[in-house]
């Protein structure tokens, strides 16, 4: 059986992971054995390509170039049939910043969203810097610290809930929304984690406003951890165990029960088992 195909779109800021989890899963998908397979011809996967080029020679990739401008495609399927179009968003142009800044969601991006069955938000824990308030400090120690701060900037968390919003607003506005798309976060970077928690806890450890938004909207969030590289490795230094084993034996995911796995497919999985 083959029903029609799901449409999954990537969403995420600059830095988290996005090239370098793509330029994995890509190897995976055309080589390893996994829970999905690559079916078909995926669209402009220059980007992802070079990242893995450099991912063989155990270095990391640089970041990409502003000037990818289009969206990739990946058609994938499952061994039950079920297919899927990753959508990789301009990654180049890295919209997600001022897409929230300027709270405009561009004509391209309304498009985006309003196609998608699901949304898969990639979130770096290590790089969410989270203010200090009365929630984490006695009120008396903050006392004064806000008076020299004077400039005011939305915190990590508000910014990561006003895009959540934005995507649930606009996609609202499309007068079809009798079911909002399924929502998936992938903690990124697990490997900077070291935590014994499940992926859902360390999201409500450290992101507690997300979490709560999160869990408000979407009766059943998939929540998973990701560790595209396994460890981080140098643009410039090479990690000879990389080079000589090759790239698809390192990395894996953090289930939501918290097991670890390494077929990088599984988030993808879950999302399409979830919508049938
Ligand atoms: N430790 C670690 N670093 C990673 C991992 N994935 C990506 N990185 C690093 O995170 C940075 C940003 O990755 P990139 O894929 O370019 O992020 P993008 O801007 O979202 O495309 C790079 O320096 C990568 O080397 C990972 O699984 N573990
Ligand atoms: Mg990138």
């Amino acid at each position: 059986m083959s029903g029609p195909s799901n449409s999954i779109l990537l969403v995420g800021e600059s830095g988290v992971g996005k090239t370098h989890y793509g330029a994995q899963l890509l190897r995976r998908l055309m080589r390893v054995k996994g829970a999905l397979r690559m079916n078909g011809a995926a669209t402009n996967l220059e980007a992802f390509e070079t990242a893995l080029e450099s991912l063989d020679e155990g270095r990391a990739a640089g970041h990409t170039a502003r000037t990818v401008n289009v969206d990739s495609v990946w058609p994938v399927v499952d061994s039950g049939g079920r297919r899927a179009d990753l959508i990789w968003p301009e990654y180049g142009g890295e919209q997600i910043k001022s897409v929230i800044e300027n709270r405009r969601l561009p004509d391209a991006w309304q498009k985006r969203v309003d196609g998608a069955d699901a949304w898969l938000l990639l979130v770096r824990l290590q790089q969410a810097i989270v203010g200090d308030d009365m929630f984490s400090k006695p009120l008396a120690d903050l006392k004064g610290t806000s008076v020299e701060n004077r400039e005011v900037h939305q915190s990590d968390q508000a910014r990561l809930v006003e895009l959540l919003q934005m995507l649930l607003f606009s996609y609202g506005s499309a007068a079809k929304a009798q079911r909002i798309p399924r929502l998936g976060v992938l903690l990124t970077c697990w490997d900077e984690a070291a935590t014994a928690q499940t992926p859902a806890e360390a999201l409500g450890a450290r992101l507690p406003l997300v979490s709560a938004f999160v869990r408000s909207n979407w009766r059943q969030p998939l929540i998973m951890g990701l560790s595209a590289l396994e460890r981080p490795l140098s643009p410039t230094t090479r990690d000879m165990d990389y080079a000589s084993k090759g790239p698809e034996h390192f990395g894996y995911v953090i289930e939501p029960n918290g097991k670890k796995n390494t077929d990088l497919t599984l988030p993808i999985h879950h999302l399409l088992s979830a919508g049938s």
